[in-house]
């Protein structure tokens, strides 16, 4: 399938044909405004090669720190203190220096229930601005980490919010300052916040957590400072790191049912999961369970997205048995393709297992009436401004500048389009949304399911239309969320007046 059209040709790069991309991005190191050391030093050539590392890996799963509740029942009373931390990583090279909430990475997990009253004090001990955004949540505007409201260095100040009905889902939280953002996510600053229901039909199942991220180490064992090629395409490191290991080993008995909630914390990597040989069913998205089990192949997470799937054991000899990231394409002007099968994790089989039930129907979801608004928005790259290469409208971020006007209450329903050579994943802060349709190679589908996202992604030359209501007034971001996009200005703002 060739989905990527070059709709619109408002860049250089756009005229050029895929295949000459790649002269085109060593020439570009010409160019004004690029870092010649950092294409030099930068350029996957001379990243260290993952197996040169030592980094250790098949070890078994690491479970996730659990963030401890001060709070009485029906609250959850934190703390969440960000700083640097060296953590032991490649046996016989220095510690490696990373930015950690609470000393973890990833950050501690923070559980709650639907209808609590939540309360984190958070403490940044870095040496630059930073915030917590809760990612996907329905919080308030104030309390939602905006670039708006920094937390200086040295300060601390509390987050307070309430967990509605029906909110129940696997979300997370990561910094969300001015520019900083991608650099503070690439350190390590990120951990999942999930709410419960007490009502969930799967309940019965055991749950295993995996938090997907990226890791970028220079020849001695530190976090390596980002490339030309990670500014432009979104940073890709030699690892892709489960819960902190690297290609651990998950247990799963022949039969067993468990429930997975994944998270794609990394800053850029797009991933195609698959499980072969294992029967697979989509269970929920970023905003909770959908409304019945959807046997899949694979599932697509881009950057911040989540997906629950129930996987069932199903060990086939001579097949592997692997959490794999498939190829994909995402168009990147100057670095690697992923054209290999990743391995991210490996399941080991221990013995056999009873099947538990799998319930036909998960939870109601109405589909969002006909909207009031419709908007378009556009993502593009324009190669030929270095300081304002990516653009939502044909516009760079602007603190000070409302990009729409909405309404609480109020339908909207937008037209979302990469009008560029890369893929995009957009995000929208304060709700989720309904796909309501995508194209594929330029052919409106209309979307098999409802399900409550709020990250998704936009392919190269492709469109998603999507609807939500935002329930409460303020300015919410929407953006890009490769994280390097954000940063460089892929972000815009949608005023929400009561
Ligand atoms: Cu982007």
């Amino acid at each position: 399938m060739n989905r990527r059209h070059f709709l619109h040709w408002s860049s250089a790069l756009a005229l050029t044909p895929l295949l000459l991309r790649k002269s085109w991005a060593e020439g570009m190191a010409d160019m004004p405004g690029m870092d010649h050391a950092a294409m030099a030093h930068g350029a996957s050539a001379s990243m260290p090669a993952a197996d040169s590392l030592g980094l250790p890996h098949g070890l078994p799963l690491p479970s996730l720190s659990m963030l401890e509740n001060h709070g009485a029942p029906g609250h959850f009373v934190g703390q969440l203190r960000a700083a640097p931390v060296s953590l032991p990583l490649l046996p016989g090279k220095p510690a490696t220096t990373f930015w950690s909430y609470n000393g973890q990475i990833p950050g501690p997990a923070i559980v709650a229930w639907e209808g609590d009253e939540v309360s984190l004090q958070f403490a940044n001990q870095l040496g630059q601005p930073s915030t917590i955004h809760w990612h996907g949540m329905p919080v308030p505007v104030g309390q939602d980490g905006n670039p708006h409201d920094p937390v200086l260095p040295g300060q601390t100040r509390d987050y307070r919010f309430s967990l509605p009905a029906a909110s129940a889902a696997s979300y997370w939280y990561h910094p969300h300052p001015h520019g900083h953002t991608a650099q503070q996510a690439y350190m390590g600053l990120a951990g999942v916040f999930v709410v419960k229901s007490r009502h969930d039909p799967l309940v019965h199942l055991p749950e295993q957590w995996l938090v997907l991220s990226d890791l970028k180490l220079d020849d001695q064992g530190q976090i390596a400072t980002s490339s030309a090629a990670d500014h432009h395409d979104g940073r890709e490191g030699q690892f892709v790191l489960v819960n902190g290991g690297w290609q651990p080993e998950i247990a799963l008995a022949e039969g067993e049912r468990q429930r997975w909630r994944i998270w794609n914390a990394s800053s850029a990597r797009i991933l195609k999961l698959a499980l072969p040989a294992h029967e697979v069913d989509l269970v929920g998205t970023d905003g909770g369970l959908i409304g019945a089990p959807r046997r899949i192949d694979s599932v697509l997470l881009s950057p911040g997205e989540r997906a629950e799937i129930v996987i069932t054991g199903r060990f086939v000899p001579g097949q592997p048995s692997a959490l794999q990231a498939l190829p994909y394409n995402r168009g990147k002007a100057m670095g690697k393709e992923q054209t290999d099968i990743l391995t991210l994790a490996t399941i080991r089989q221990t013995g056999s297992k009873a099947t538990a039930a799998l319930p036909g129907t998960l939870r109601d979801i109405a589909a969002l009436g006909n909207p009031a608004v419709k908007r378009v928005v556009n993502f593009s790259e324009n190669m030929a401004d270095p300081a304002a290469m990516f653009l939502i409208n044909g516009k760079t971020f602007d603190m000070e500048r409302v990009d729409f006007i909405g309404k609480v209450g109020q339908i909207e329903e937008w037209d979302i389009a990469s009008q560029a050579h890369m893929d995009h994943p957009f995000h929208l802060h304060g709700t989720q949304f309904q796909v309501i349709a995508r194209t594929d190679d330029g052919v409106w589908q209309t979307e098999p399911f409802l399900a409550w996202r709020d990250v998704v992604n936009i392919p190269a030359g492709e469109t998603v239309r999507l609807r939500f209501v935002q329930q409460q007034p303020g300015l919410r971001m929407f953006h890009c969320h490769i994280l390097e996009h954000e940063d460089a200005g892929m972000m815009a703002m949608l005023d929400v007046r009561p």
